[in-house]
């Protein structure tokens, strides 16, 4: 008897030990964790004879590419195609596409890139008074300063009652803090910058002078934006994804840290019938443009943390997909974060009220962080940080030394 036994080895750094375990002579390391890597990457819209020479080499690489019917016919102009491979035979293909015709350079650096940014772990967030690293899961406390969100409406509409919630969500152990004043749940009316600001700003002047956390701002206002940048708010939270320049140029201006969020549609219609052409590969076509946008519009890169923006135009079908396929965000090479908590998706599954979502939220939350979340956005902080602290230690994301 062997003991013959499957290794679960999806980074890196998971071959390394293992071949390391073995014994094997450190000349020899590198070359066998290439081997011991799997990948799969997929390609959309590639012209024919790109795919064509994508596959020859592949093959040649000794990997594999999964093509349409319609790529030997010539019955269609554009193919998606999946590439797959061991990072050596990733390595032989990108070095042998880069000097092939056509757009072939452009797929070797696309390539390159996202196999680069999907092993990326660790980020920085360099907010104005700090940094932050990602080396351990952040939690980030949900504060609404509103009549009318979802789950915590009117509770903390008073200045005095957000900021005893503000301080006792630091005391239970949040990283982050995110203040919104407009709720941006489905159905909801958009309110006017004066009256957003005449919410915000009693609560948010305390909190930034009193906590000793980043708090970010949940607004697509360009002016309340400003302005709590203005008062001492470390970074901004858009639900809108920076799609109006005038928040580009604010978080430009200010160079503070900003979160890209996906939304189809807008909050009055957003749930009334969303579709996509593929989820998860629609919403990272959409970071890379935003991203790219606000890069163009002086901001910098390093600067931006996306999220998919579960339940902003999306049905329970695609929240799940998002949520099962999180991972894939990584090929961007930004942080993600997540905000899964109470939301109706829970509910549907669990057919269970507001008020009742804290383990289908923990759930949510916990998964989406083993796939790669670097901030959960909760409203349940105490539950959460626990619940987080002991996934992160499993993982071995915890930078404090465990003792036995
Ligand atoms: N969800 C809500 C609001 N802002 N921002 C990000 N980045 N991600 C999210 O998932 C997200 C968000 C909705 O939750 P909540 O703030 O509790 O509700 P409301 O919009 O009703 O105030």
């Amino acid at each position: 008897m062997f003991n013959a036994h499957v290794l679960e080895l999806a980074q890196e750094a998971d071959v390394q030990d293992a071949i390391e375990r073995v014994g094997v002579q450190t000349r020899g390391r590198p070359i066998l964790t290439r081997k011991g890597l799997f990948r799969a990457v997929k390609l959309q819209d590639v012209g024919f004879r790109e795919a064509n020479i994508a596959k020859q080499e592949m093959l040649g690489a000794g990997g594999d590419a999964a093509t349409p019917k319609g790529l030997v016919d010539f019955s269609k102009e554009k193919v998606d195609i999946i590439l797959l491979g061991t990072m050596l035979h990733f390595r032989r293909f990108v070095a042998k596409m880069r000097s092939q015709a056509f757009l072939c350079e452009a797929i070797s650096s696309e390539v390159e890139a996202v196999l680069s940014n999907y092993q990326r772990r660790s980020f920085t967030l360099r907010f104005p008074s700090r940094n932050v690293e990602t080396n351990r899961t952040l939690v980030m406390g949900v504060l609404n300063v509103t009549p009318d969100s979802f789950s915590d409406g009117g509770r903390y509409l008073q200045p005095e009652q957000a900021i005893e919630r503000g301080e006792q969500m630091v005391r239970e152990g949040a990283d982050l803090l995110d203040v919104g004043a407009e709720s941006t749940r489905p159905r909801s009316e958009p309110i006017t910058h004066e009256e957003e600001w005449r919410r915000l700003e009693p609560v948010l002047k305390v909190l930034v002078d009193r906590l000793d956390i980043p708090v970010s701002v949940d607004t697509y206002k360009p002016d309340t934006a400003a302005k709590a940048l203005d008062l001492g708010a470390s970074f901004l939270n858009d639900v809108t994804g920076l799609r109006n320049e005038e928040m580009v140029r604010v978080v430009a201006g200010y160079d503070v840290p900003a979160v890209i969020m996906h939304m189809q549609g807008d909050p009055k219609t957003m749930q009334v019938d969303p579709q996509y052409r593929e989820v998860v590969a629609d919403i990272l076509r959409f970071f890379r443009e935003r991203v790219a946008d606000a890069v163009r519009g002086g901001v910098d890169e390093e600067k931006l943390i996306v999220d998919p923006g579960i339940g902003f135009g999306k049905t329970l079908g695609h929240n799940l997909e998002i949520l099962r396929r999180l991972g894939e965000f990584r090929s961007l090479g930004r942080p993600i974060l997540i905000g899964p908590s109470r939301k109706s998706f829970i509910g549907k599954v669990l057919d269970l009220e507001v008020d009742e979502r804290l383990e289908g939220s923990l759930t949510a939350t916990v998964l989406a962080m083993a796939k790669g979340a670097s901030i959960v956005r909760v409203h349940e902080v105490r539950e959460t940080v626990r619940a987080i602290r002991m996934a992160d230690a499993i993982l071995g994301l915890d930078s404090r030394e465990l003792s036995a």
